[in-house]
C-alpha cells in the first residue's frame, strides 16, 4: 500500500467511524473559474458536514496522495496552474514522480476505495463523447465505475456527452445507473432527460444496500447514482441545446481533443450562458453531497 495523507478531520473520523464522503478535484482546478471553484469546495465541504458526515477531498499534492485536504490546500490548489488532470492511466505516474495532480473521477474513485471510503459525490460523470464513433473519446471514469467499488452521486452524466451512448455503455459494462426519486434520468444542468432510468429508489437507505448487497454477492464495481438537480435551478434542455451545439462545434474547429475537451466544453458554455451553467453546475454538486452524505450515514449502519 502506499502511504495517504489524511486532512485531521478525515483522520479524526476514520477512528470514530464517522461516515465520510469523497470529493473529487478535477472539478477545481478544471471544471469551474477561480474564485468559484474554491468557494464551491468550500459549499460542498460544508453540506456534507451538515448532513452528518465528513469531507474528504482527494488530490495528488507533491508525489503524495492527501484524503481530506485543509483550507490552505484547498485555496492554494484552486488558484495552481498546470495541474494535472489525473485520471487512473497517469495517477501512479504522477505520484512516483513527485507531481501534482488533480484527481477525476476514475482517480478519486481508486483512491477514496484505497482510503476505505465507499461514497463519493461530484457533479456529473465523464463519458462518451459526441462524436465518439470517431474520435473513440470515452471517458475511463466509465469502465472504473464497473470496477471499482464506490457509490458514485452525480446529475448524471455531463450533458455535453452522448448521453444515450454513455447509458448504453454503463449497461453494457455492469454499471447500475440509479436515478434519485424519478423515473427518467437527470441531464446533468436539467432536472429530466427523455431517457428512462434503468433503476430507480427513492431512498439513501436502498441505495446503500445496493452497494453492499453487490459486494456481498462479488460483483465487482460501484454504481452511478443520478441525482436530479433541484428544479429551482435547472436550466431547461431546450435552452442548452444551442449552447452545446456551439461549443462543440467551436472545440472541433480549434482542434480541441483529449482531456482539454471537457474543460473547453464547460468554460464555453459558462460565458454563452452568461455563468448561468456555472450557477447551476454549484447547485447540482451541493445537492449530491447533501444526498452522498446521507448514502455514507446509511452505509454505517
Ligand atoms: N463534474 C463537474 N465538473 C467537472 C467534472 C465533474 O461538475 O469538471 C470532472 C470530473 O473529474 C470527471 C471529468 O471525471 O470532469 C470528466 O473528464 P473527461 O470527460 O475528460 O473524462
Amino acid at each position: 500500500m502506499i502511504p495517504i495523507h489524511y486532512s485531521t478531520e478525515v483522520a479524526a473520523a476514520r477512528t470514530s467511524g464517522a461516515a465520510i464522503v469523497a470529493l473529487e478535484s478535477t472539478i477545481i482546478t478544471h471544471g469551474m473559474p477561480f474564485p468559484q471553484n474554491v468557494e464551491t469546495a468550500r459549499l460542498v465541504e460544508d453540506d456534507v458536514r451538515a448532513a452528518g458526515a465528513v469531507p474528504a477531498t482527494i488530490a495528488v499534492l507533491d508525489g503524495k496522495l492527501h484524503v481530506g485536504l485543509e483550507l490552505e490546500t484547498l485555496e492554494a490548489l484552486g488558484q495552481a496552474q498546470n495541474v494535472a488532470k489525473l485520471s487512473r492511466a497517469d495517477m501512479a505516474a504522477c505520484i512516483a514522480t513527485g507531481g501534482t495532480g488533480a484527481t477525476t473521477v476514475a482517480a478519486t474513485m481508486i483512491a477514496a476505495h484505497l482510503a476505505g471510503i465507499h461514497v463519493f459525490a461530484t457533479g456529473g460523470i465523464g463519458g462518451v463523447h459526441r462524436g465518439a464513433e470517431h474520435s473513440f473519446d470515452i471517458s475511463a471514469d466509465l469502465h472504473e465505475l464497473a470496477q471499482t467499488p464506490v457509490t458514485v452521486v452525480g446529475a448524471g452524466a455531463k450533458a455535453i456527452l452522448d448521453l444515450p451512448k454513455t447509458f448504453e455503455v454503463l449497461e453494457t459494462l455492469g454499471v447500475p445507473v440509479i436515478a434519485y426519486g424519478q423515473d427518467r434520468l437527470p441531464a446533468f444542468w436539467s432536472a429530466s432527460s427523455d431517457l428512462p432510468a434503468p433503476l430507480r429508489m427513492d431512498t439513501p437507505e436502498d441505495i446503500a444496500r445496493a452497494q453492499q448487497t453487490r459486494s456481498a454477492m462479488g460483483l465487482q464495481g460501484g454504481q452511478l447514482v443520478a441525482n436530479p438537480i433541484p428544479q429551482a435551478d435547472e436550466i431547461p434542455a431546450e435552452v442548452l441545446h444551442p449552447i452545446i451545439t456551439q461549443a462543440l462545434q467551436e472545440a472541433e474547429a480549434q482542434g480541441i481533443t483529449a482531456k482539454a475537451v471537457t474543460p473547453f466544453l464547460l468554460g464555453r458554455i459558462f460565458e454563452l450562458t452568461e455563468g448561468r451553467s456555472l450557477t447551476a453546475n454549484i447547485a447540482l454538486v451541493r445537492n449530491n453531497a447533501r444526498l452522498a452524505a446521507q448514502i455514507a450515514i446509511a452505509m454505517t449502519k
